[in-house]
């Protein structure tokens, strides 16, 4: 069996993870430090979000050379240094790949911007103006605007899915395609296990590039960002090239992917991709068909949750694997979000925990996730995202079809800066985090919400999810057991069942703040773990109550 099957891998976003030397921002020597702090949690693997030399225009996820570690997170060296002490542990490094596009900055660029006849001119996507001077076409980037930007030297636009700053590397051209396979094993040649491939699935474009029928609607992004014609083609090429024979894992994230699309990425017969990220199950709290997008929330919606999850289990079952995730550094945090921060914020992280890491996939935990870390109570002015910026931009000041107080509102709920506050390791000034002057302003939260205190609570929420890692580890009914939901309409409880061989186990959870009773089969057996401190591992119990965000999971009678 592939050694990610029973695995769980734990994303640190570096730049809010560890300071090790007082300038504010975290840094690899930072993360060092923390290994024996992961290797007790008992993750096998961490994935690093972007630490190559950036002008951190969108926090390094716009890249200027892909072999360099920026000197904000330290140098090449103390990469090396890492990865040797991470496999000193036994912890694998799996290091994000942002393929699709670059930073402006990058020498690639630069070139292609100077002209439209040397080397690098096709590393990048550009196309005339309309005969009116208009950009190519009317689609518009995730960050707001146009998708499109002018370069009078050219007299061309580029293409930019996400910011200006990060022009979309052109897939048709085999020299780019090379070039990033190159750089992957310019990394497995420094021990690097896996990819983490930043919206991969938006890699091949529609090379017709026709105006989009709706563009006032925010799906425009989305109608032309994914699976284009050749994704399948080029995903499988570097399969070939790189994944395969240089045995990497390869996780894609693919922001539109349904389950049916996610057979062709992932069935190992195809020789694609190991996993992939899908965004279905995280659209549970946003109101359907908004032309604000994401930032139309609502409370979220628990069968549509369940019934999601479920349908992924199944559509992959036998046909490849699933990536199970609530947090990472572009969602918000899931007691603050779906579960309840103020009263059941230990209950609601374990309890969404029991539900994700019940699952049949290799589930991710990102950073502060194991100690219940909460959205920070933010103002505007707070707030550092692109994303968020250049949205409230469109929709509130251009657009008009948001109030202010409303985006606030949204913002507190999802925005991407609710994870990016700086990791809680103690009530000391700055949470631990650094001794300077943090980047990032903290959550006011840490003197009660941080490691320390976490690790010495009666509720911990890191110790319940040492147990579910040692579960995944130990109990091959986590890794291959068949998957049932039961009570697929009710709409608080997410109950399913796992089943191998003669063993059956029942994991459940109540999300909701309100006692809900199970009815309809029996809830009779043994705790394998749960969230309420009067039931204890290897108890039997006979279930028939959950209280608020009470979740456990029970061997049944044979
Ligand atoms: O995110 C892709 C992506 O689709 C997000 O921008 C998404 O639209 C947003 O989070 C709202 O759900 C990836 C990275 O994870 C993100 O951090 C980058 O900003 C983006 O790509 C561009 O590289
Ligand atoms: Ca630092």
């Amino acid at each position: 069996m592939a050694w990610w099957k029973n695995a769980v891998i734990y994303q640190i976003y570096p730049k809010s993870f560890m300071d090790s030397n007082g300038d504010g921002i975290g840094d690899l020597k930072g993360i060092e430090q923390k290994l024996d702090y992961l290797k007790q949690l008992g993750v096998d693997a961490l994935w690093l979000s972007p630490i190559y030399l950036s002008p951190q225009v969108d926090n390094g996820y716009d890249i200027t050379n892909y072999r360099q570690v920026d000197p904000h997170f330290g140098t090449n060296a103390d990469l090396a240094q890492l990865i040797a002490a991470s496999h000193q542990r036994g912890i694998k490094i799996i290091m994000d790949m942002v393929a699709n596009h670059t930073s402006d900055q990058s020498p690639w660029f630069l070139e292609s911007k100077r002209s439209r006849d040397n080397y690098f001119s096709d590393f990048y996507i550009w196309r005339d103006p309309k005969p009116n001077g208009d950009p190519p076409n009317n689609w518009g980037s995730n960050f707001g605007g146009s998708a499109w930007e002018y370069v009078p030297k050219r007299k061309q636009y580029y293409l930019h899915y996400y910011a200006k700053e990060q022009p979309d590397l052109n897939w048709e051209n085999p020299l780019v395609r090379q070039a990033i396979y190159d750089m992957m094993r310019y990394w497995k040649a420094h021990h690097v296990d896996g990819w983490r491939m930043d919206v991969i699935t938006s890699i091949s474009k529609d090379q017709r590039f026709l105006d989009y029928p709706n563009p006032h609607h925010l799906s425009v992004v989305m109608g032309n960002q994914n699976n284009g014609p050749r994704m399948h083609e080029f995903i499988h090429e570097m399969h070939n090239e790189v994944l395969g024979p240089f045995s990497m894992l390869s996780i894609g994230e693919s922001p539109a992917a349904t389950s049916t699309d996610a057979r062709l990425l992932v069935d190992p017969s195809r020789e694609e991709l190991d996993m992939i990220f899908t965004f279905e199950h995280m659209h549970v709290d946003r109101q359907p068909g908004n032309i604000n997008g994401r930032w139309a929330i609502q409370p979220i919606n628990v069968v549509q949750l369940k019934q999601t999850l479920a349908k992924w289990q199944d559509a992959l079952r036998d046909h490849g694997w699933n990536a199970l995730y609530f947090e990472n550094h572009d969602r918000a945090r899931t007691p603050s979000r779906w579960g309840n921060d103020l009263h059941y914020r230990y209950e609601s992280a374990t309890a969404f925990a029991t539900v994700l890491h019940g699952l049949q996939g290799t589930p991710f935990i990102y950073q502060g996730e194991e100690i219940g870390m909460t959205n920070p109570h933010f103002s505007l002015a707070d707030y550092e995202d692109i994303e968020l910026k250049t949205n409230y931009e469109k929709l509130v000041n251009q657009q008009k079809t948001i109030s202010s107080d409303n985006f606030l509102k949204a913002a507190r709920k999802i925005s991407r800066d609710n994870a990016r506050t700086p990791m809680q390791w103690n009530d000391s000034p700055n949470a631990g985090f650094t001794s300077g002057q943090p980047w990032f302003k903290l959550n006011p939260n840490y003197p009660q919400v941080n490691v320390a205190a976490d690790q010495q609570a009666a509720k911990s929420v890191f110790r319940y999810y040492q147990r579910l890692i040692h579960l995944r580890h130990t109990q091959d009914i986590l890794t291959t057991g068949q998957f049932e939901l039961l009570l697929p309409d009710d709409p608080h409880l997410f109950v399913y069942r796992r089943v191998l061989d003669h063993m059956q186990w029942l994991v459940m959870a109540n999300l909701s703040a309100e006692q809900q009773t199970l009815t309809d089969f029996p809830t009779s057996g043994e705790i394998v773990i749960a969230n309420y401190p009067d039931l204890q591992v290897g108890q039997n119990v006979q279930v028939n109550v959950l209280r608020p965000y009470e979740a456990a999971i029970i061997a049944l009678p044979d």
